[in-house]
């Protein structure tokens, strides 16, 4: 074990913030993950948080301002358990970094993507509650932790469309598997936003706020943007930038690992795959000669919005070995793109590209 609980083959990238993923391998072990193996990402100290002067502030363009405490959310309104995955914007950065330098990020690899059941209160009952102006268009939220950027205290927060809030079952979070949250991972109250990139799912949630324009913090109007390749740290324009909130669909291969030596036969590939919003993982086709020819893959857990789901294949390595590639389709016959060139970008977010593993074979 190590500290916070985490796992002895958890990956620690930094500890003050504390940010750490599993081996992808040991993730594709069970749908929903142990709380040790489960990813961490932390853009500042994990705040202490007294559950029992806790409240949770709703305001904005709202009937009523509201403050509840965890009393109010867990007996005021019904009680939803629901599985959920979480992925960062900067999973699979690593393959991004191959193609060129992305100073200053943390340098995920795979493992930046976990599944739990939380339990909660829906988003939208408690917004129901709180009786929404129609002039509202977005749900902000901001976190109790403190994150330094250029000498000031910025906080965390972001928005999602109120749109989605509403028909994604956004939850508002205090049990994560069946045990109150972790200080890690929240505590005392979290949102999780199904189909979204993780860093909407905010932490030691403090206040909800109803308005008509997304977020001006700086991690959604700043942060969390994606610019073309063309465009680096000297170049940019932080006005323009694509705001990151839907995942797009993407796979990683879990086993084998990049540069495994396989026996002959048959070889079994595994991994999973993420569809955003509120698209499901369709189909996952499997190559082993990096991409000329393809077969499709078995899925092994069911499709549901919100939740990855792990396929597996048995392909044949052709002698001296081989590149095997994964792709996968959502239900909007989306798929993922074959250059990673084509949507490198200088923070490294969303990399969605074909998996790639190259094996030598016996
Ligand atoms: N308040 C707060 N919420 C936060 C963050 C944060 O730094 N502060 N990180 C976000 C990001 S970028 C991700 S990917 C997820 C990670 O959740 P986890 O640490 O429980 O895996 O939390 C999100 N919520
Ligand atoms: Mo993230």
């Amino acid at each position: 074990m190590q500290p916070h609980g985490k796992h002895s083959d958890y990956v620690v990238w930094q500890t003050e913030p504390y940010n750490g993923e599993p081996p992808a391998a040991l993730l594709r072990q069970s749908l929903v993950t142990p709380l040790d193996l489960f990813y961490t990402r932390n853009h500042g100290p994990v705040p202490e948080v007294d559950a029992a002067t806790y409240r949770l502030s709703i305001d904005g363009l709202v009937r009523a301002s509201r403050s509840l405490s965890l009393t109010d959310l867990r007996e005021g309104f019904p009680r939803v358990t629901q599985t959920t995955t979480l992925q960062c914007a900067g999973n699979r950065r690593t393959d991004l970094l191959a193609v060129a330098p992305i100073p200053g990020e943390v340098p995920w690899q795979d493992g930046a993507i976990s599944t739990a059941t939380w339990g909660g209160t829906l988003l939208r009952d408690v917004l129901a509650e709180a009786g929404v102006d129609p002039a509202a268009r977005h749900v902000a939220f901001m976190g109790l932790d403190h994150v330094e950027r250029h000498g000031h205290d910025v906080g965390f927060g972001g928005s999602i469309p109120l749109a989605a809030a509403l028909h994604l079952d956004a939850l508002l979070a205090f049990e994560m598997n069946g045990a109150p949250l972790t200080p890690l991972h929240g505590f005392p109250l979290r949102l999780v936003v199904p189909g979204y990139i993780g860093a909407r799912s905010v932490k030691w949630l403090a206040s909800l706020t109803l308005q008509p324009e997304p977020s001006t913090q700086y991690f959604q109007s700043h942060a969390y943007k994606v610019f073309p390749p063309h465009i680096g740290p000297q170049t940019v324009d932080w006005e323009q930038g694509l705001m990151l909130g839907e995942l797009s669909i993407t796979a990683a291969i879990t086993t084998p690992r990049d540069g495994a030596t396989v026996p002959v036969g048959p070889l079994r590939v595994e991994g999973y795959a993420m569809a955003g919003g509120s698209r499901t993982v369709e189909r996952v086709d499997v190559s082993s000669d990096g991409g000329a020819t393809w077969q499709v893959a078995r899925l092994t857990t069911p499709r549901q919005v919100g939740v990855w789901v792990f396929w597996e294949a048995d392909v044949d390595v052709p002698p001296g070995g081989g590149e095997i590639v994964a792709r996968a389709w959502d239900s909007a016959a989306n798929t993922q793109p074959e250059d990673i060139r084509a949507i490198w970008n200088f923070k490294g977010y969303m990399n969605n590209a074909w998996a790639r593993v190259n094996v030598h074979r016996l």
